[in-house]
């Protein structure tokens, strides 16, 4: 065993006696661990989620919600990470020019603890007790980067070239990584020319609805910005490779990027999750047509697997046998949708993820999918549409103005969707699949009243639930 691996297996079991030793004084705590790819919708999701614990008239289905005495904030546990900004986001998405809260690029936390009266037979004997949810949001592209761990820089090379060779996105990053003669010595200037060019062509695919986008910090670099572990790209490898060429030092520093800040998130942060809710934009994917909607779902299948801990040694050994107990799969922005639609949503988020929530629920994790809006930013409406009447739904846009989308009729069978695309139609045969950007409407919240939303109170009982 390495030594790095050995002081990793130390350290788990020291927390781990720690833990339970300390359970005995201290109160439970939960770690729910929010992730999705960018743009999934986790601020707003952990936002809306926070704002209708604090207030819960509109949490009926939270089943502990007639034990709760109180809901609060309270400093978090872990004194480096950043904390979730939950009051900037909340004044951004409820004020009186209500918007998206700006797009955030890092993990943080926040910690809400419950005071809730307890149960069961000796329940008159015991006082309040205090339950603490430290929530951590972090990039689902950071849990792909767990399939690096088990490639050598020129397997991932190879599979990246793979990836992408078609994919008009990367022609400029090609054509400049196939230019370069690896054996040469390191020319830092044009090392740095290399993994800018592709840094522009992962933001560039990302934008243009691509998942697949690693290694997740050169999208999300954070304070790694412009340092060497992110100073590196994909080359085809030459015949010879000495100690000082370029290839050697790419090697070298992608290397490095494992070392430094793939495995110390999934040791520091990763392990210590209990409960975990994957967000997935369906809808956008859906819209942006079949391509994306089948590389939404082969990244999905990659990002689960950092659910199945047998799949990574490496993991295997930093979790030591514990796991996520539940995991929630979410679509988000279901308020795009009439509710009427909600369930052919939810059985695509099913089907999306079958290979991989099979292989979840086999490793003992509980899981579920559903559909959701974190602020539903509509209301429903039924219009006439070539004479005809459909099940529309209303809102507001950037500019003010108030307008009736009908987004076009989901299908029933997931299949009618996944399986064109997984062969790999270019577009929809029968429909398009459209999708306004609703802004945020202005609301009027009543004493007791959390923003509006739909199904957060059924996620909230799934997740943690049982523990309250
Ligand atoms: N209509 C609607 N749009 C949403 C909802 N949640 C997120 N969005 C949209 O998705 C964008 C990205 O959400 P955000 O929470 O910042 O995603 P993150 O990158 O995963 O943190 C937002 O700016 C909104 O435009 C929702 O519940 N309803
Ligand atoms: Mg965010």
């Amino acid at each position: 065993m390495a030594l790095s691996t050995l002081t990793d297996t130390m350290t788990r079991r020291v927390e781990g006696t720690v833990a339970s030793v300390g359970g005995l004084f201290s109160d439970p705590v939960i770690r729910l661990g929010v992730t999705g790819l960018s743009r999934a919708g986790k601020t707003v999701f952990i936002t809306g989620l926070v704002a209708n614990l604090l207030d819960r008239a509109r949490m009926p289905q939270l089943k502990a919600n007639d034990r709760i005495e109180s809901v609060f904030l309270q400093p978090q546990p872990d004194m480096t990470l950043p904390r979730f900004e939950y009051e900037q986001h909340l004044a951004a998405m409820t004020g009186d020019d209500p918007r998206w809260p700006a797009s955030t690029r890092h993990i943080s936390e926040l910690r809400l603890s419950f005071r809730v009266r307890p149960t069961g037979l000796f329940s008159g004997l015991q006082g309040m007790q205090t339950v603490h949810l430290d929530i951590i949001d972090y990039p689902g592209e950071w849990l792909l980067d767990l399939a690096l761990l088990e490639r050598s820089y020129e397997e991932w090379s190879d599979a990246t070239f793979a990836r992408i060779a078609k994919r008009p996105q990367a022609r400029d990053f090609l054509a400049t990584a196939r230019a370069e003669d690896g054996s040469l010595p390191l020319d830092e200037p044009r090392a740095q020319a290399l993994a800018a060019s592709f840094t522009d062509y992962l933001n560039t695919a990302r934008e243009d609805g691509y998942s697949d986008c690693t290694p997740g910090r050169f999208l999300l670099p954070g304070d790694l910005a412009g340092s060497p572990v992110l100073t590196f790209a994909p080359m085809p490898r030459p015949s010879a490779a000495p100690r000082g060429s370029l290839w050697h030092e790419m090697a070298r520093r992608y290397e490095a990027y494992k070392d430094k800040v793939v495995r110390p998130f999934f040791r520091n942060h990763f392990s210590r999750i209990d409960r975990q809710v994957v967000l997935v934009d369906a809808l956008g994917a859906i819209h942006s047509g079949p391509q994306a909607l089948e590389d939404l779902r082969r990244t999905m299948a990659d990002i689960l697997t950092a659910f199945r801990p047998g799949a990574n040694s490496f993991l295997s050994q930093i979790l030591m046998g514990k796991r996520v107990e539940r995991i929630l799969f979410a679509a988000t922005k279901a308020d795009h949708l009439h509710h009427t639609q909600h369930g052919s949503l939810t059985s695509i988020m099913e089907a999306l993820l079958r290979d991989a929530r099979d292989r979840a629920a086999f490793a003992g994790a509980r899981t579920e999918a559903m559909s959701l809006a974190s602020l539903r930013a509509t209301v429903e409406e039924t219009v006439s549409r070539h004479g005809e009447s459909v099940e529309a739904v209303r809102g507001r846009l950037a500019d003010g103005r108030q307008v009736a989308m009908y987004p076009g009729e989901l299908p029933s069978d997931p299949a009618r969707l996944l399986s064109p695309a997984r062969d790999g139609a270019e577009k929809w045969l029968d429909a398009d699949f459209a999708l306004m950007g609703f802004a945020p409407s202005r609301v009027n919240l009543r004493p007791g009243e959390g923003p509006p939303h739909i199904r957060l109170d059924r996620a909230a009982q799934f997740l943690i639930g049982d523990r309250l």
